[in-house]
């Protein structure tokens, strides 16, 4: 029982070291970085670390290593104040003229060391960069994103913001229709009424009649032959018929005063 006490408080250490270092080794990244910024790349490329722990982390003497092996040392003079990084929060690393660590612009591998060891804290790979454009991780923390980013050094990783489409000019309101409104359809004409046939008119056909004055070759009253006459006119048809009674009457009294004297003479 003696022997098993000291290991179980060996192994206790053990734990309380490990629970203690290996989070907060594994909750610093390297979040950002500006490989190709406008202007001299030597003095202007910086480097975004992000703190996931929940207790502030001092990255002070850690080192940074290019994909040549070149070393940048963090320290008050990379920082802007302080290489304490908040939690939940951001560090800008700046070149600030370092001779020989740099961030390529064609490809590069950046990897993170704490003071004094071997293993990679973060390891940050990208191809290709675009001037004034960043490369980094989106989520802060996660996954590289493959394409360039909105530079935000010491804030929140962004995509760059697609362009706003282009708003087409509204047509001129007199121009064009108002669909509200319906198109006024010509109204139909109207049939054209069937223009009634006309009706055969009620005229009154005579006989040639015709009285002649003693040796008058005109006749002083008559109708033309076949001339129609139009029993709607009224005034002549009463002059006609008062005419026919009186010529009527005279070749009845003429016919009968002939007969009368025949009659005596016989
Ligand atoms: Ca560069
Ligand atoms: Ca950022």
């Amino acid at each position: 029982m003696k022997t098993i006490r000291p290991v179980f408080i060996g192994i206790f250490f053990i734990l309380l070291f490990l629970i203690r270092i290996q989070p907060a080794f594994a909750q610093v990244k390297i979040n950002e970085l500006m490989p190709n910024p406008e202007g001299e790349d030597k003095d202007l490329e910086w480097l975004e670390l992000f703190n996931q722990e929940n207790v502030p982390f001092d990255v002070n003497n850690f080192i940074l290593k290019d994909a040549d092996s070149h070393q940048l040392t963090i320290d008050l003079s990379r920082v802007e104040s302080s290489t304490i990084i908040p939690v939940s929060g951001w560090l800008i690393i700046k070149r600030s003229g370092h001779s020989t660590f740099s961030l390529n612009n064609d490809f590069d591998t950046i990897s993170l060391f704490a003071p004094e060891t071997s293993e990679p804290m973060d390891i940050f790979s990208y191809t290709g960069s675009t001037e004034g454009l960043s490369r980094g991780r989106l989520p802060n923390g996660g996954g590289i994103n493959e394409d360039n980013l909105d530079p935000t050094p010491g804030f929140s990783n962004q995509s760059i913001p697609s362009p706003s489409p282009e708003v087409s000019p509204s047509p001129n309101p007199s121009s064009s229709p108002n669909s509200n409104q319906t198109i006024a359809s010509p109204s139909p004409s109207p049939l054209a009424s069937p223009t009634p046939s006309p009706q055969p008119s009620k005229i009154a056909r005579i006989k040639d009649i015709v009285l002649l004055a003693p040796e008058t070759p005109e006749p002083i009253l008559g109708t033309q032959s076949g001339q129609p006459f139009d029993s709607a006119q009224g005034k002549p048809d009463w002059q006609l018929a008062i005419m026919l009674l009186i010529t009527g009457a005279g070749l009845l009294l003429l016919t009968a005063i002939i007969i009368v004297k025949l009659w005596r003479k016989k």
